[in-house]
């Protein structure tokens, strides 16, 4: 459930090798936080460790973290609703290589070049789209791929191999002190808000206490909406009227919070701003004020890009990292018209793993982003 925690806990120094060559994160290093909570006078919400023991995993190896893996019959159930929510982007990309495919006898022109376009067309650019078939037609000449199902199966290998590119244990560490600050970005309605709920959902899931600070000042319902969340999953909500100034409302939102005992802060911004301010200097600004208020904060920079916009996407990334440096990004709407080749694009233009996948409006509707589970949920050909 928050593999994203286990790629840290992975890249940390004093790990130990399990049964099997499995990395096995110390129980310790689990604790979000722990001495922070040991310290509070408040009761707060057991670390993650304690929730792993809850669930039966006292030493479960990290890979197996995950709650939402703990039983087979769960895990199954799992993979049969992302593989339900991917229906769509699977019709638009993959149902159509599969009639492509459909009867073909051999590999020839006329195949690469429809190919061509089905993989431009899925949106995964026209750079990640010549890789791909440059490689299989060198394949093919060196007899490597000799009938179109292998070339077929081959593809599906190579893309698998550009998400596990970036698949890289983050660097990042939740500081063993202190909260975990995360600030969430994106230009509007990309799904931050939500993302949001459903990500604060996944820590309180986990045990953690979690804080949301409304620094998206344009509109009333943003912080309203930011409230909802709140109220539904059971995390504060720290808010200051519509209008007011967003690194002040982080400002005082970090303030409040370093007066009590949160193991993560979620700070919500604004995709667009009623003044002449530039956005990336204001989210600069805001970024400032952090790491003025919690050392090393914010320690997470997400983006939020709505997979459904195609190459859209691809330039909010690359103009947010220029402006903040971004250390992670979720991708929205995957359950909807996306074609699921920006997932691909993004992999291969930027060196910033994907934490999350969204794949609906609900809050169990965010995803660690796993490469072989999205992979195969997508090419799988059972969709009825
Ligand atoms: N189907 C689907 N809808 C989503 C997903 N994520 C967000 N949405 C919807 O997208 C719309 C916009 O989401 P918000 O969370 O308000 O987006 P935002 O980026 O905060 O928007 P602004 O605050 O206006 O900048 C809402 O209707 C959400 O329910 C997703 O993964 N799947
Ligand atoms: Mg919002």
């Amino acid at each position: 459930m928050l593999g994203w925690f286990k790629k840290k806990f992975e890249s940390r120094p004093e790990e130990e090798q399990g049964p099997g060559g499995q990395t096995v994160a110390e129980p310790q290093a689990m604790v979000a936080n722990g001495e922070a909570a040991e310290s509070s006078d408040v009761d707060s919400a057991p670390p993650v460790a304690v929730v792993a023991e809850q669930l039966g995993q006292p030493s479960a190896p990290a890979s197996e973290f995950a709650a939402d893996n703990k039983e087979p019959e769960a895990g199954l159930k799992f993979f049969k609703r992302l593989k339900e929510r991917l229906a769509k982007t699977h019709d638009s990309f993959v149902a159509r290589v599969d009639e492509l495919f459909l009867g073909k006898k051999v590999i020839d022109q006329e195949l690469f070049d429809e190919l061509e376009e089905i993989l431009i067309m899925a949106d995964l650019g026209v750079g990640v789209t010549r890789e791909i078939l440059d490689r299989s037609r060198a394949k093919v000449k060196r007899k490597e791929l000799c009938e179109p199902l292998a070339l077929k199966k081959a593809i599906k290998e190579q893309i698998l191999a550009y998400l596990q590119q970036t698949d890289r244990p983050a660097d990042l560490v939740m500081p063993r002190q202190g909260p975990f600050v995360i600030m969430v970005l994106g230009v509007n309605g990309v799904g931050k808000t939500t993302t949001i709920g459903k990500l604060a959902y996944k820590f309180r899931q986990a045990g953690q206490n979690v804080l949301l600070v409304a620094a998206d000042t344009f509109r009333a319902a943003a912080s309203e909406q930011l409230q909802i969340w709140g109220q539904r999953i059971g995390v504060e909500v720290f808010t200051r009227p519509a209008g007011a100034d967003p690194s002040s409302v982080v400002f005082d939102g970090l303030e409040y919070a370093n007066a009590r005992n949160f193991d993560v802060i979620i700070v919500d911004t604004a995709g667009r701003l009623h003044t002449q301010v530039n956005l990336m200097e204001e989210l600069k600004k805001i970024k400032r004020v952090m790491g003025k208020k919690i050392e090393n904060a914010p320690h997470e920079t997400m983006l939020v890009i709505d997979a459904t916009t195609g190459q859209n996407g691809i330039s909010q990334a690359r103009l947010f990292n220029e402006g903040v440096e971004l250390t992670g990004l979720a991708l929205t709407k995957l359950d909807g018209t996306a074609k699921g080749g920006i997932v691909v694009n993004i992999c291969h233009e930027f060196n910033i793993p994907i934490r999350f996948i969204g794949i609906g409006e609900q809050m169990e509707d965010l995803r660690d982003f796993n490469p072989q589970d999205f992979i195969d949920a997508l090419f799988a050909n059972d969709h009825e």
